[in-house]
C-alpha cells in the first residue's frame, strides 16, 4: 500500500519516520510520500489561498494547485482512494480502517488548512470513477489543519496491515474490534501500586475466570462510557452473563417475542402520566388474579381502584410514590406504588411502621426480561430514601407463585396471610416483607 500526502507543512509528518509506521516503511511493508502543496504553485509568492466567494472570514485553499497536484498521485492501476481531512466529514472509524487496510491499493490524502479546500475538489473527483473519495473527521472539535488527521489515518490503516504489528495477536481484543465493545483494562507489575492492588482474579491463574471477568469489565466500560455502542450490540450474540451485566445498566430484551435484536436502554420515569399508567393498571391487573375470579369483579377493581383519578391522586400525594418505568421514548411497560408508612395500613401487626409496596406490575411482553428487577430496585430505592433504614411489605395472591418466587429471589420472606377484596370476591393473599436501607 501507498500513501502520498499533499501538504503546507510537510515537517509536520515527519512523525511517520518513527516507531512502528517507520520501520514498516524501512521494511518496505508501506510506501509513504510527503509532498509540499507549494511545488505546484506558479506565481512568485506560491499562494495556495484565496478569500472566500461570497465572503466571510478567512481564506479558502485553491482547486487550480490541489487538482494539479493531486492529479500526480491519484495514477495507476488498483484501488485509489482521495482522503480529505475535515471536520465537517463523517467519523473516522475502525471498521473504516479495516476496509482501507483490506482493499485500498493507494490512499492519498489532501491536507486542508485555513478555511479548508474549495468544495469543487472533493466533487470533481467524485466524478472519477477509478477514485474512491473520503471525507472524514476524527471527533467533533476543529484542529488547525488536516495534518494530524492525515498521521491518525496512516497509522490507523498501517498498522492492520500484515507484518506491520509485531504480533497479530494484539489486534484481536482491541477496543471498536469485532465484538463491539471497549477493551478491557489492563495491568502489569506492580501487583501493589500505591495501595492501588491488580484484581485478583487475574493472578489466580484460571483462564476461564480471567476471560469472564476481563468480558464483564469491558461490558461496564461500555455501558459506562459509551452507551451507542451498546445500543449497536446485537441481542443474540449475548450470553446469560452479558445480559446480567448489561441489566444493571438498564440494557434490557423482551424475552418473547424477541423482536429487538439490539439492547434496548430502560429509563425511570418519577412522574409518569396517569392516564397511562391507568391504562397499563387495566392491561396488567387481570394476570394477577387467580383464574376463579369471575370477570365482573376484576372489572369493578380496575373501574374503582385503577382509574386515572386514583392515580392522578398518587401521583400528587406526598404519601404515594408512584413510578413508571419505559424504553427511551417508548410506552410505559411497568409501574409501582409504595404507600410511606404515614399511608399504609398493615393487615399484621408486627408490620406496623412499614411501607407498602401496593403495586408493582409489568408489561407482559416484558416479564422475564429483567425489567421487573430494575422496577423493583427503582421502587425500593426511592422508599428507602424516604424512610431512611425500615421495613416494606406487600401482599399478592397466594396462588401466583411466579409473583412469590420471583419477591423471594428479591429478598422479601413470607410473613403472614391475609384476606384481599376484588370487587367484592375475598381473596387469599400471602404477605411478605424486607428490610430497606439507604444505600451510601
Ligand atoms: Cl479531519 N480536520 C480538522 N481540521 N479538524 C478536525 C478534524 C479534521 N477532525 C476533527 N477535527
Amino acid at each position: 500500500m501507498r500513501f502520498d500526502i499533499l501538504t503546507v507543512f510537510p515537517g509536520y509528518l515527519s512523525a511517520l519516520d518513527l516507531s512502528l509506521i517507520g520501520k514498516a516503511r524501512q521494511a518496505g511493508l508501506l510506501e509513504v510520500g510527503v509532498h509540499d502543496l507549494r511545488d505546484w504553485t506558479t506565481d512568485r509568492h506560491r499562494t495556495v489561498d484565496d478569500t472566500p466567494v461570497g465572503g466571510g472570514a478567512g481564506m479558502v485553499m485553491r482547486a487550480d494547485v490541489w487538482g494539479k497536484a493531486l492529479d500526480e498521485y491519484l495514477v495507476g492501476e488498483g484501488v485509489k482512494i482521495l482522503a480529505i481531512p475535515t471536520p465537517s466529514g463523517p467519523r473516522l472509524t475502525q471498521e473504516l480502517c479495516e476496509s482501507l487496510a483490506a482493499r485500498a491499493d493507494r490512499i492519498v490524502i489532501a491536507c486542508g488548512r485555513y478555511e479548508g479546500i474549495d468544495a469543487r475538489v472533493a466533487e470533481h473527483y467524485r466524478t472519477r470513477e477509478d477514485i474512491e473519495v473520503l471525507e472524514f473527521s476524527l471527533g467533533d472539535y476543529v484542529l488547525n489543519g488536516g495534518e494530524v488527521a492525515a498521521l491518525t489515518l496512516v497509522e490507523a490503516v498501517g498498522r492492520l496491515i500484515p507484518g506491520v504489528v509485531g504480533n497479530p495477536e494484539s489486534l484481536v481484543e482491541e477496543s471498536h474490534g469485532q465484538a463491539g465493545l471497549l477493551e478491557y483494562p489492563v495491568y502489569t507489575r506492580p501487583l501493589d501500586w500505591r495501595g492501588h492492588a491488580v484484581p485478583e482474579v487475574l493472578t489466580s491463574g484460571d483462564h476461564g475466570k480471567v476471560a469472564r471477568w476481563r468480558r464483564d469489565a469491558a461490558l461496564r466500560r461500555t455501558a459506562q462510557r459509551r452507551p451507542d455502542m451498546i445500543r449497536a450490540l446485537n441481542a443474540h450474540e449475548l450470553d446469560k452473563d452479558d445480559r446480567a451485566i448489561l441489566a444493571e445498566y438498564g440494557w434490557l430484551w423482551p424475552r418473547k417475542p424477541e423482536p429487538f435484536s439490539h439492547p434496548v436502554r430502560m429509563l425511570i420515569d418519577d412522574s409518569p402520566d396517569p392516564g397511562e399508567v391507568a391504562a397499563l393498571a387495566a392491561r396488567t391487573f387481570p394476570d394477577a388474579c387467580p383464574p376463579s375470579l369471575p370477570a365482573d369483579a376484576i372489572a369493578a377493581h380496575i373501574a374503582t381502584e385503577l382509574s386515572e383519578e386514583k392515580f392522578a391522586h398518587y401521583a400528587a400525594d406526598n404519601d404515594h410514590q408512584l413510578l413508571g418505568v419505559r424504553a427511551e421514548g417508548g410506552p410505559l411497560l411497568g409501574y409501582s406504588l409504595v404507600l410511606l408508612p404515614s399511608a399504609s395500613r398493615p393487615p399484621l401487626a408486627e408490620l406496623a411502621g412499614a411501607a407498602e409496596l401496593s403495586k408493582c406490575y409489568l408489561d407482559a411482553s416484558w416479564r422475564g426480561s429483567g425489567l421487573n428487577a430494575l422496577l423493583l430496585t427503582a421502587a425500593l430505592d426511592r422508599a428507602a430514601h424516604a424512610v431512611g433504614s425500615g421495613r416494606i411489605w406487600l401482599g399478592t395472591n397466594a396462588g401466583n407463585k411466579r409473583a412469590i418466587r420471583a419477591y423471594e429471589r428479591r429478598g422479601f420472606e413470607l410473613a403472614g396471610r391475609r384476606t384481599y377484596l376484588v370487587g367484592d370476591e375475598p381473596n387469599d393473599d400471602v404477605v411478605m416483607v424486607r428490610d430497606i436501607d439507604v444505600a451510601y
